[in-house]
């Protein structure tokens, strides 16, 4: 059992939790479901948490990831990671109603390898195999984007030639690994075309930058996040990497009370996925746990948000009489 009486002080990072592509992610499953009542077919999970899921699951929202699951004149939600191209035909083709909450930020990236693919340029794509943003990504070309996730896959690529070759990535990324692996990439490739802002997202950076922050000032770390999710497995492995203990939990009982013993300090940041309201149910339990006090480091202000697709914005919902 925990030293219960010695945790002084929880130390929360700054700013945590939802950005502004996941806020307008369940905006629209939300709206999706006022408007046109249940269900609401979603393509894979919309934000990586089980808390998210379950609770648009319970309001009318079925999550699947194969098109062919969903009935003829459905309405169909992307999740925020976004869609190959392949995805966008299926859909079309089957008829489907479809809404987009592909993060801005992610169609941005998309609409980059577009331009440039025009221009004759072949891709490397920095991210992890299998994660639905990178098979998005990857997917709005028939070929010519070669992913590699680490140094070693740098050098292993075979373009098909090697003057127009265009690096993107994964909004999602250790900034320090990614910053790493593009090292490598300008070694192998000195021509290559970077992207005018890196595709890291704004919420990632500063997520990362927050538990740059935090875990020294601590003793022990606790991430709010999902197994799944990418951005928040990146700020327990760097609350690691910078030396402090770190632990995921993807809701308040996970949190084990052997994590805790003897630590004075705990820090707690979450997922850009994961909601405020298992934030406040951990700290309750860190309470319970003997936690005293409560403290915001200080970070940046994030003012970042995303305007809602056409059909479902305030007008759209207020015309219904529904909440805008
Ligand atoms: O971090 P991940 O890309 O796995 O995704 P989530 O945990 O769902 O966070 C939202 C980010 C979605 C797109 O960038
Ligand atoms: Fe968009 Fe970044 Fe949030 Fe992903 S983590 S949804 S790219 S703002």
């Amino acid at each position: 059992m925990a030293d219960q009486a010695r945790i002084d002080e929880v130390l929360l990072a700054e700013p945590r939790g939802f950005c502004a592509g996941v806020d307008r992610a369940i905006e629209i499953v939300e709206r999706a479901l006022r408007k046109f009542g249940a269900p609401i077919y979603v393509r894979h999970e919309i934000v990586h948490n089980t808390y998210v899921v379950n609770d648009l699951k319970a309001k009318g929202a079925v999550f699947i990831e194969d098109l062919a699951e969903v009935p003829p004149g459905a309405t169909l939600v992307f999740s925020a990671h976004g869609v190959s191209q392949a995805v966008r035909r299926e859909a079309a083709a089957r008829g489907f109603s479809v809404f987009d909450a592909t993060c801005p930020l992610v169609t941005k990236v998309h609409v980059e390898v577009a331009k440039l693919h025009k221009e004759g340029y072949e891709f490397i794509m920095i991210g992890h195999k299998g994660h639905p943003e990178v098979e998005g990504t990857m997917g709005q070309l028939e070929a010519g984007i070669h992913l590699v996730e680490d140094v070693e896959d740098v050098f292993r690529v075979r373009p098909a030639q090697e003057e127009k070759i265009a690096v993107v990535t994964q909004t999602t990324l250790s900034v320090d690994d990614a910053a790493h692996i593009l090292a490598a990439v300008k070694q192998r490739f000195p021509k290559v075309r970077e992207p005018k802002k890196q595709d890291i997202c704004y919420a990632t950076q500063n997520r990362q930058d927050a538990v740059k922050l935090l875990a020294p000032a601590v003793d022990v770390v606790i991430v709010v996040g999902s197994p799944t999710s990418s951005n928040s497995n990146r700020l327990q492995e760097l609350a690691q990497r910078l030396g402090t203990p770190a632990y995921m939990v993807d809701k308040p009982e996970d949190l084990q009370p052997q994590w805790l013993e003897g630590r004075h300090r705990v820090g707690l940041t979450a997922g850009a996925s994961a909601p405020d309201i298992l934030v406040q149910q951990v700290i309750a339990r860190l309470r319970e746990f003997g936690a005293l006090s409560l403290r915001s480091l200080p970070g940046v202000e994030e003012t970042v948000h995303f305007p809602l697709p056409m059909g479902l914005g305030d007008k759209s919902m207020a015309a219904l009489g529904g909440a805008a």
